[in-house]
């Protein structure tokens, strides 16, 4: 016996990884459905080796379906999430909605699977953003060895984090640098993206930082421990798909690198790619298609007492997006909703 599964946003790059991870990891489905806008009604997406047509979002019925992957913008996750959970069928958000709200938990199961039972307030559980969960993967083993005071954290985001139009705009870009006559102003971003970096992700908030700084601070203390400072810098750089992140690390007592190494190379969903030589470290295009999230350059920070520092690359419309969704849509099968 498997499950009815619903992907509310099937086309989409999310969307459609989703329907991908599902197919690759063998998730229990007895029935598999896409939903899409009408303007994509009937748009064809993978599903393994089957082929699936969208339905359409807005007329469909989730009353008898188990689980509902959304990979949508927040606005019609506002619509569209309550009536699925109303419906009796378990909502699993990658939109920032209902990140922030007490009675909806907010999951990587690597780090908190245990608070997924409060799903059941709203019907509801979230995924983190993508810059968030691949640092809680790492932060989360060694919080458990040495308790973490403060990070800082600045990352180096793909053009995939800002949907098909970001993978578009640095695809046109790098072209028109080699041909100007194609030159057209910058869009998705608000300066040019190709050859350059942009320190600017989502919108600025009243202290000068961004929201997706913001988020990253509010995640990581609602994931992993709520007394963990957390300072971001979020960068957008030339890359189609892969996030990056330096991550510097205080903690309430000496972490030795050895130990933290070894420590990292036991935990879950991790992979340490660590050599003091050349090419001894992972790179964002290195990691595309892979579900770790990978770990490299961890080295003692002698500036302060108990510092670290480590380099976190991973897929980030899978860890960061649709693989974490698919495995809490595994967990959720495993502890909440078991089938014959
Ligand atoms: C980004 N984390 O990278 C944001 C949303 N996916 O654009």
């Amino acid at each position: 016996m498997g499950y009815k599964v619903a992907v509310v946003g099937a086309t989409g790059n999310v969307g459609r990884e989703m329907l991908n991870i599902l197919a690759e990891r063998q998730f229990p489905v007895d029935e598999i459905c896409a939903l899409a806008s009408r303007k994509s009604l009937g748009s064809e997406v993978s599903f393994g080796d089957k082929t699936l047509k969208t339905k359409d979002l807005d007329t469909f019925d989730f009353t008898g379906w188990d689980i509902a992957l959304f990979a949508v913008g927040s606005d019609a996750t506002k619509i569209y999430a309550p009536k699925a959970a109303k419906a009796g069928c378990v909502v699993i958000d990658n939109s920032s909605l209902y990140r922030y709200d007490a009675d909806v938990p907010l999951i990587v199961p690597e780090v908190n699977a245990d608070a997924i039972t409060g799903y059941t307030k709203k019907n509801i559980i979230a995924n983190p953003n993508c810059s968030t969960a691949q640092m809680v993967v790492a932060l989360k083993p060694l919080h458990d060895r040495a308790r973490i005071k403060r990070v800082v954290v600045s990352t180096y985001q793909s053009v995939s984090g800002a949907g098909k139009a970001g993978i578009d705009e640095l695809w046109d870009q790098t072209k028109s640098i080699y041909n100007p006559v194609d030159n057209k102003p910058p869009t998705k971003f608000t300066k040019q993206i190709a050859f350059n970096v942009i320190p600017h992700i989502d919108v600025f908030m009243e202290d000068g930082s961004t929201k997706e700084e913001w988020k990253m601070v509010v995640e990581t203390k609602k994931i992993v421990d709520k007394d963990i400072k957390v300072t971001a810098t979020c960068v957008r750089v030339p890359v189609f798909v892969g996030h990056a992140e330096s991550i510097n690390i205080e903690f309430e007592e000496f972490l030795d690198e050895d130990e933290a190494r070894e420590i990292l190379r036991e935990a879950p969903g991790v992979m340490v790619i660590d050599k003091r030589e050349d090419g001894g470290y992972v790179t964002p295009t290195e990691c595309v298609g892979d579900f770790a999230t990978f770990i490299s350059r961890i080295r003692q920070d002698g500036t302060i007492e108990n510092g670290l520092n480590l380099w976190c690359v991973s897929d980030n419309l899978r860890k960061g997006a649709a693989l974490n969704a698919v495995q809490i849509a595994e967990t959720l099968g495993q502890r909440c909703l078991k089938k014959g």
